[in-house]
């Protein structure tokens, strides 16, 4: 140990009753490598003083037995690869969208409705997602989709809101790592854009594994199709992205413009840069068949490096992570990360810069010190940027319009607040704010360290998202909620933006499939429960009615591989079923006028019993039947 860390160790135990321990450790070892080191973190308000700002809250943080949440909260699951729905302000968890994970209660991952969106021949369990996204249109929610990335196997998943299942997933092609990802917003998210994190050689098949030689690309899906309307090369690296008011820009932050493979190579530049896209121009080089395409992909690549008339490449210090775009339409709020700052860049210059009028740092318009660690940025739609800072365990509440002032030498302070939080923040969220309704009453920060907050469970902790009042002129911490790994980021979005069904209707595409076979198989699935034999295959059509399937007896030949599709003709809401075969690891969700299916190899000869694994009825545990394997 060095000696630095032992005074910190020593420091820690005599600190440890003042609950200042876990601060000031992480205070002063996190902030090798930044750049104007201020002071560490703030005072450090004991639990009751928390109770009592909580109480003093101007917006009614309780939510009584049978009232329903004023927002939804959408947030991602990290690498555990599922989207969750929770209720704002009572941070209670709605439900779980499964998305790159594999899901055992609804089947998600087994069932073949989910292999059509994951693919048939997907051999990926995993998943990495950051940034969920409502399609918008006119910069405003319109509650059709939600977009999250996959990092870990550089994907991009949609889901349908109106059922909260994932529709869509594409893989991203010539690239990997899939990171930031926000979506076009003005005049309707006609494109998801997303960067890809990582530069890797072209072709990368294992003749080249030069730095030099490697590049990423940014990458636009059209939101309809999901399919990659085109990628623009870059250079440096790409972390995070957000898109303007006007439809024309979007802008990503580079933290690796040394092109450097380790972590030192990485902090080399002073200054790393804000790459702003062209989309008009893209679009029309891309019209103009002014591209090439990579390896075997179609999909049309423009060239965005240095020079091209397609990108501009902004200057800001140093590791720059989150780009946030003002409520308001004016900015591009860059974090430094490894420099105290943000950089505002005023997307109002953006035209003059691309004109070659002005220079590049001329759209800086200002520089605000925050404190250390700034990550990401929202706003309340008053003005004021809140900004989070994961060395200083604090969110910084600052003016914009001041922070100009004080760039242009007045003598003015754009500082309102800094509050602590707990611990470590990465995101912060307030609601609507990254949309024309920003309405400045609740910010999220998803903390990324626990540390005591809640019972121990273990070396694993939960991460820790806390609920902050920031209606009034102060911002109050009104709650603590804990969060399985790893919530990046989240979204609020009004209750009255999101249209869900209730039940089914028999004509939904999530079960096209299904209904195409039945077509073919000559029954209906409302109707008929029939074996159909096919070779080897058999499928099973059965209906369900609480609480019986309406196939409660088959019989196929030991190794016939078995499809069994559940058609739930219940009609009341909440009357789910499930459908698990015994030692078959089977398992699927039916919903109300659902329908499901899934395969499986009958390997082994015997009785096997199937059930209702949704507890639907007070003869739940009776909803069974058997499946009769003759031996082969
Ligand atoms: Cu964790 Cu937006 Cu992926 Cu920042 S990101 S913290
Ligand atoms: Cu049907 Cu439980
Ligand atoms: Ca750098």
């Amino acid at each position: 140990m060095s000696k630095d860390h032992e005074q910190d160790h020593k420091e820690l135990a005599k600190t440890e009753h003042l609950g200042l321990s876990r601060r000031r450790f992480l205070g002063a070892t996190a902030v090798a490598g930044v750049a104007g080191v201020a002071g560490l973190g703030g005072a450090v308000m004991s639990r009751e003083a928390f109770a009592a700002a909580a109480k003093e809250a101007r917006n009614n943080i309780h939510v009584g037995p049978g009232e329903l949440d004023e927002y939804y909260g959408f947030w991602s699951g990290g690498h555990q690869g599922e989207v969750r729905v929770l209720g704002i302000p009572s941070m209670r968890e709605l439900m779980r969208i499964p998305v790159f994970n594999v899901d055992s209660a609804t089947g998600w991952g087994l069932t073949n409705e989910s292999k059509d969106v994951l693919g048939h021949d997907n051999t990926f369990l995993n998943g990495d997602c950051h940034h969920p996204h409502i399609s918008m249109t006119d910069g405003r929610y319109d509650g059709k989709y939600l977009f999250i990335n996959d990092k870990a196997n550089t994907r991009v998943a949609r889901i349908r809101l109106d059922i909260m299942k994932c529709d869509k997933i594409t893989h991203i092609p010539n690239v990997q790592a899939i990171h930031g990802l926000r979506l076009q917003k003005v005049p309707y998210t006609k494109y998801v854009f997303c960067n890809a994190e990582y530069v890797i050689p072209h072709p990368n098949d294992g003749s080249d594994f030069s730095m030099e030689n490697s590049y990423t690309m940014f990458n636009a899906l059209d939101a309809e199709t999901m399919e990659v309307a085109w990628q623009v090369i870059v250079d440096g690296n790409l972390d995070n992205t957000d898109a303007d008011y006007t439809g024309k820009y979007a802008a990503s932050t580079c933290y690796n413009s040394e092109k450097a493979k380790e972590l030192a190579g990485t902090m080399r530049n002073d200054r790393d840069w804000v790459v702003v896209f062209n989309v008009e121009r893209i679009e029309q080089a891309v019209k103009n068949g002014d591209f090439k395409t990579v390896g075997d992909s179609k999909v049309p690549v423009v060239d965005g490096r240095s020079k091209s008339p397609l990108t501009r490449y902004i200057p800001v210090p140093k590791n720059p992570h989150g780009v946030n775009t003002s409520p308001d339409g004016k900015y591009f709020i860059a974090a430094g990360k490894l420099s105290p700052t943000c950089s505002v860049i005023a997307i109002d210059k953006l035209d003059d810069v691309f004109d070659d009028k002005i220079e590049l740092r001329d759209v800086i318009v200002a520089e605000p010190e925050l404190g250390l660690g700034p990550l990401h940025t929202t706003y309340d739609g008053r003005g004021n940027a809140y900004t989070t800072l994961f060395i200083d365990s604090q969110i910084v509440k600052w003016n914009i319009a001041d922070a100009i002032k004080h760039y242009n030498g007045e003598d003015v302070n754009y500082l309102r607040q800094k509050l602590d939080v707990h611990y470590q923040p990465g995101h912060n969220h307030a609601s609507l704010t990254e949309s024309r309704d920003a309405d400045g009453k609740w910010l999220v920060v998803l903390s990324k360290f626990s540390k005591d907050r809640f019972l121990p469970v273990g070396p694993l902790h939960p991460e820790n998202d806390q609920l902050i009042d920031i209606s009034g002129d102060e911002m109050k911490l009104v709650h603590d909620g804990p969060a399985f790994a790893e919530p990046h980021d989240c979204i609020m979005v009004r209750r009255d933006q999101i249209k869900t069904k209730k039940i089914y209707t028999r004509d939904d595409p999530y079960f096209a499939s299904a209904r195409a076979q039945a077509e073919k198989d000559g029954i209906t699935l409302e109707g008929d429960n029939k074996i159909i034999r096919d070779g080897k295959k058999v499928r099973v059509y059965m209906t369900s009615v609480a609480p019986i399937y309406g196939t409660t007896e088959f019989t196929v030949k030991q190794g016939d591989e078995v499809t069994v599709y559940v058609t739930n003709l219940d009609t009341i809401e909440d009357v789910t079923h499930g459908f698990s075969v015994v030692n078959h690891g089977v398992s699927m969700e039916i919903s109300p006028q659902q329908t499901s299916s899934v395969t499986f190899v009958a390997d082994k000869p015997g009785v096997h019993w199937y059930y209702c694994n949704w507890f639907c009825h007070a003869l739940h545990m009776e909803m069974t039947g058997r499946m009769l394997v003759e031996k082969a």
